[in-house]
């Protein structure tokens, strides 16, 4: 099989290095001519565990190219992205239109197609499938079109896409029939067939889920800084409850899903989404809640409008490089309006502005742990109060737990640092 995958970033690339591991012959196509390269001389540029070997091993095997233009193919995939309109933050199709188009002039009769990138309801059917009608093609009889979206983590993408279900939403039968036997080649979870409306809109509500439960856990952070209570003992513990899961507040909710994926649906349906609208501004006044918090604990030190502040992590997610809709960044823009002095620290973003873990809390008045990145689990507690001006971390991912928050054979120094989450944001005491 001959399979030409549109778009080798987050999703096509690990999907092409996957049907290529499978004896398939994968065409791998992009827009931008440094990617082609790069991709051509075994080199990967985004961070995912597992794909650079797998890209060499398809590549000594001559079973993947990359390239700018697509060629002729049994299966096209369109995993391009589709950010939100700018008016309406809508789905925007631009991407995935001109993909299909560019398709166009080397499909013949019998081909698949299929879209997984994330779209809204009813774009397959009202948008893709009269692209290809246009072009001459009878959906269902000489062309098979499907929405398959995929659903795997950033950092488990090579393993998530082989185990985890898949769902295969076809305009007709035979086309969800075809999708699922191409996926067969390497998927060993389930493969679940429905019409491709029922498919974007399952994919759409997947995220949505996720990102009306967040902030379910950001507003329970809001209501007990308020009252007194301590958040994340009130999760812990009602989620002892069999039945109760409330997710982890945190800065806000990044990615290029949670935070777009629900618009897609609230576009459609404005009057009908509101919860779906609401969990969204919540989750975006996360920042502000941060900034605001910060500025409350920095009120007794002198000079507070000359403070330093060190953010430790600007990814979204821990241990990845990844900054695409990351509320540090509006963090740092919200910081930096206040009239702070910022330095930035983070080992998985490669950006010239941002500095080692020493320079950024040399001499800051308070470090605010932004990403969960492994490397702020187990700080270095006699460092921090070595350089620190007053040794405060404000930990908004939680991931200094409790039995390690100091790590005794760590704090020679007699100074304290003092640890603030959301836990104790009402009543901060030293440890
Ligand atoms: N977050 C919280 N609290 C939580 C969980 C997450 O604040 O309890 C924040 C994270 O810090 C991050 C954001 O939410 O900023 C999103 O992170 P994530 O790890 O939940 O999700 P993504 O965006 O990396 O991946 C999601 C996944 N969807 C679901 O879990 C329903 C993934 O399976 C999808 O494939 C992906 O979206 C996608 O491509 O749609």
């Amino acid at each position: 099989m001959k399979v030409c995958i549109i778009g080798q970033g987050y999703i096509g690339l690990p999907t092409a290095v996957l049907f290529a591991d499978n004896n398939c012959e994968v065409i791998g196509v992009d827009i931008n001519p440094e990617i082609i390269d790069c991709l051509n001389s075994c080199q990967i540029h985004i961070e995912e565990p597992g794909l650079k070997e797998k890209l060499k091993l398809a590549i000594d095997n001559k079973k993947y190219h990359a390239s700018l233009e697509p060629q002729k193919s049994d299966v096209f995939i369109i995993t391009v992205p589709t950010p939100n309109n700018i008016k309406d933050l809508s789905c925007d199709l631009s991407f995935v239109i001109s993909a299909c188009e560019s398709i166009v002039p080397y499909l013949e009769k019998g081909n698949i197609v299929i879209v997984e990138s994330t779209i809204a309801p009813m774009s397959t059917d009202e948008i893709i499938k009269p692209i290809f009608e246009s072009a001459g093609f009878e959906i269902g009889k000489d062309l098979y079109l499907s929405h398959c979206p995929e659903r795997v983590l950033p950092g488990k993408i090579m393993e998530e896409l082989i185990n985890n279900d898949r769902i295969v939403g076809g305009i007709t039968e035979e086309c969800s029939n075809k999708s699922a036997q191409v996926y067969e080649t390497f998927v060993k979870g389930k493969i679940m067939k429905t019409e491709a409306k029922t498919a974007e809109m399952s994919k759409c509500m997947e995220n949505t889920f996720r990102d009306v439960n967040i902030a379910l856990a950001n507003e329970l952070t809001k209501v007990c800084s308020k009252i007194g209570v301590n958040a994340l003992d009130v999760i812990e513990l009602a989620n002892k409850h069999p039945r109760v899961n409330i997710h982890s507040p945190g800065p806000g909710v990044g990615g290029h899903c949670l935070a777009i994926d629900p618009y897609f649906i609230y576009s459609l349906a404005p009057e009908e989404a509101k919860i779906i609208k609401l969990a969204r501004d919540t989750n975006n006044s996360m920042p502000k809640f941060v900034v605001d918090k910060t500025k409350e604990i920095l009120e007794n030190i002198n000079n507070v409008e000359k403070a330093k502040i060190a953010v430790l992590g600007v990814a979204y997610k821990g241990n990845t490089g990844d900054t695409r809709e990351s509320p540090a960044l509006i963090c740092i823009d919200l910081l930096k309006k206040e009239g702070f002095e910022i330095a930035i620290h983070d080992p998985h973003v490669e950006n010239e502005n941002y500095c080692s873990f020493e320079e950024a809390i040399q001499n800051a008045d308070i470090s605010i742990i932004l990403s969960d990145h492994e490397e702020y689990k187990n700080l270095d507690y006699d460092l921090i109060k070595e350089k620190m001006k007053n040794p405060i971390i404000f930990d908004t991912k939680n991931i200094i737990s409790n039995n390690s928050k100091i790590n005794k054979t760590n704090t020679s120094k007699k100074d304290e640092i003092e640890i603030i989450n959301y836990g104790n944001l009402w009543n901060r005491k030293k440890f």
